[in-house]
């Protein structure tokens, strides 16, 4: 695409440039944005449909508030292309989610109008919050505070958390949110029927109307009315408006609902809002896939379709000629049914993530023994820890990086409960393209330091199946399965269900020269190396360990007897992680041996393909390779 095909856009270098334009130009700027971001995203894959649903309402906020200056505060951060586009990046947005290139969300040490880093919902309204009481505190009274949310993202406590903050303390913050019924998946729980009456109830609507223009005649009567006219709009809201409107009882100004595709109506409201002080809601109705026929029919598939052709549609599916081996969340998705088929207790419950996680397959199976609770991590796992206290057997299902978000859950609702819920992470390791805020990078530390957890990764398919058969028999307390995102190693997947011995890990080569340790499916890494090893009369020893907690000391006891070379390697951070815990060992029974520990080091890694960030991380087979060359040379 060349730049005449972007009349006006290819003119927007910032939403300065935006603001010169006349407000008629606003729905073709939209169109042509919307056309930019189809263009690019079909050829480097990305995030798609929820861009495409807040196109208007990205231009028309770039074109009402003065940005960077006021602040829009993106939640999740997957809708923000089009902010991105008009932010001064169009011209490297091709870059988007490639190593080096630009990030797939807002990030702080990208862009100043990206004002806050997001990639993990439900932040924003807490977020703007904070920025408004800064703003206060500086005397900056004319800045702006504009959180934009998504109905799914709304149903995280912690969105919850910030409203209610918000409610009391008349902070200038105008909330955006933007609801088309979906999540990932269509969306779910009470919160989303409730956004369903409300723009659809007649009565509420009428009321609601009928309130407002009343108020409107009232105004006219001048300034010296200005305290019957509080008094009257306080009685009145608190009659009728908070009762029956959610927002307005936590004393927000409920506002809309509005087209969110009808860009100059948008634009006129946004600046008609700016004049109105305290805590606001503008509750804007928008379509997921906006404009691109496959994504508005298809809204979950399209929500991050791969590669596409734009003129027909159609996913490109990369080249599947022979067997293939499954993805490990497929494995995870099939298995718990087979499990659940024969163990009546085994529920199955995923924080909105069904297809992302593939519990799709449980639901669709066994409806009554599988929940979608929306986006809440912290309730999944409580939750979790309830029916496992009344004799329940769930599997709860949670990507690593959101698991942080349930912490407290897992040490206080579930392990110092002694509770047997299991707990499968998937997107264990570096993710990415999603980059930093999604790698699992940190698990295997974080749970490793929780007394009454079991910890454990599958070196592939079949010990995924054997490691989730083990977890639900009988007594055995909490338990974590963490593995990575993609694909496994076997096409013949379908193994019969072994029990395994807890904390027991396995020899999987003997060798002479030096140990490899490993844990959890990169080990294949290792694998993939034994003939080059072999070839170059190299010995290598490699353990998959199977258990970070309890970590296997006879076989570790075993391997320190043996080498005084020793490496360990993990995809998770090396501080506090698997590494960490063969140090411990080797301390605590006075060994002493070279040991270097090979996984994430201690820093943030951004975005790119998982090879290039694990050689980034110096654990790609060439380092692993090279490391134990050198530790030999020494
Ligand atoms: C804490 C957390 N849990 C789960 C996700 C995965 N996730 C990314 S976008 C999304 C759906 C968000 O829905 P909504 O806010 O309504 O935005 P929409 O995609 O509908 O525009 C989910 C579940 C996440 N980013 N953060």
């Amino acid at each position: 695409m060349t730049d005449e095909h972007y009349e006006l856009l290819s003119r927007i270098n910032s939403p300065a440039d935006l603001r010169k334009l006349k407000a008629d130009d606003l729905m073709q700027v939209s169109n042509e944005l919307r056309q930019f971001i189809i263009d690019v995203v079909s050829s480097n894959p990305g995030h798609f449909g929820a861009s495409l649903g807040v196109v208007e309402l990205t231009v028309a906020l770039h074109y009402v508030f003065n940005t960077p200056y006021d602040r829009i505060v993106w939640d999740v951060g997957h809708q923000a292309y089009g902010h991105k586009i008009l932010t001064g990046r169009r011209d490297i947005f091709h870059t988007n989610r490639k190593y080096k290139g630009v990030s797939g969300f807002p990030n702080r040490f990208e862009s100043e109008y990206d004002s806050f880093g997001v990639g993990h919902s439900s932040t924003s309204i807490s977020a703007a919050l904070g920025m408004a009481v800064a703003a206060q505190k500086k005397d900056e009274t004319d800045r702006n505070i504009i959180a934009v949310i998504g109905d799914g993202s709304m149903t995280a406590g912690l969105a919850f958390e910030g409203l209610n903050n918000a409610g009391i303390e008349h902070s200038n913050i105008l909330v955006v949110l933007n609801d088309n019924h979906m999540a990932i998946d269509p969306n779910v729980g009470a919160l989303n029927e409730y956004l369903l009456d409300i723009t659809t109830s007649k009565t509420y609507n009428k009321v609601k109307d009928d309130v407002w223009n009343t108020l409107g005649k009232i105004r006219k009567f001048g300034p010296n009315t200005q305290a019957f006219i509080q008094k009257i709009e306080n009685g009145i809201k608190s009659i009728i408006l908070r009762q029956s409107n959610f927002f307005e009882a936590l004393n927000f100004r409920y506002f809309g609902p509005v087209d969110g595709h009808d860009v100059n109506h948008l634009a006129s409201v946004l600046a008609d809002l700016k004049h109105i002080s305290g805590p606001k809601l503008l509750h804007c109705q928008t379509k997921k896939g906006k404009g691109f026929k496959n994504a508005e029919l298809e809204q979950t598939i399209w929500h991050a379709p791969g590669k596409f052709d734009k003129k027909t549609g159609e996913i490109i599916k990369s080249n599947t000629e022979g067997k293939q081996a499954p993805k490990f969340q497929d494995v995870f998705g099939h298995t718990i049914v087979e499990l659940a088929e024969k163990n009546d207790k085994i529920i199955g419950i995923t924080p909105a993530m069904p297809t992302g996680s593939s519990l799709n397959i449980m639901m669709e199976k066994m409806p009554d023994r599988a929940f979608d609770v929306g986006i809440a991590e912290q309730h999944a796992v409580t939750f979790s820890a309830g029916l496992a206290a009344d004799g329940m057997m769930p599997f709860c299902n949670i990507y690593s990086s959101f698991m942080q978000r349930a912490y407290d859950q897992v040490i206080h609702d579930t392990a110092l409960q002694n509770l047997n819920v299991v707990f499968c992470l998937d997107r264990g390791g570096l993710v990415g393209a999603d980059g930093a805020t999604h790698h699992g990078a940190f698990d295997l530390a974080y749970m490793r330091c929780v007394p009454n957890l079991t910890v454990s990764a599958p070196l592939n398919e079949e010990e995924l199946r054997n490691l989730m058969y083990t977890a639900q028999l009988p007594d055995k307390g909490a338990f974590v399965i963490r593995y990575p995102r993609g694909k496994g190693v076997m096409p013949d997947w379908k193994t019969d269900f072994k029990e395994l011995e807890i904390g027991k890990g396995r020899v999987l080569k003997q060798g002479m020269d030096i140990a490899i340790l490993s844990i959890g499916a990169i080990g294949n890494l290792v694998l993939n190396l034994y003939s080059k090893f072999e070839n170059e009369g190299i010995s290598v020893e490699h353990c998959d360990m199977r258990f970070v907690k309890p970590i296997d000391t006879n076989l570790l006891h075993q391997v320190f007897s043996k080498f005084d070379k020793i490496i360990t390697l993990e995809d998770g951070t090396i501080v506090g992680g698997f590494g960490s815990a063969v140090l411990e060992f080797m301390s605590e029974n006075n060994y002493s041996a070279k040991v270097v520990r090979l996984g994430i080091p201690d820093r943030f890694i951004e975005h790119g393909t998982q090879p290039e960030l694990y050689k980034e991380c110096g654990y790609d087979e060439g380092s692993i390779y090279q490391t134990v060359v050198d530790m030999l040379g020494e």
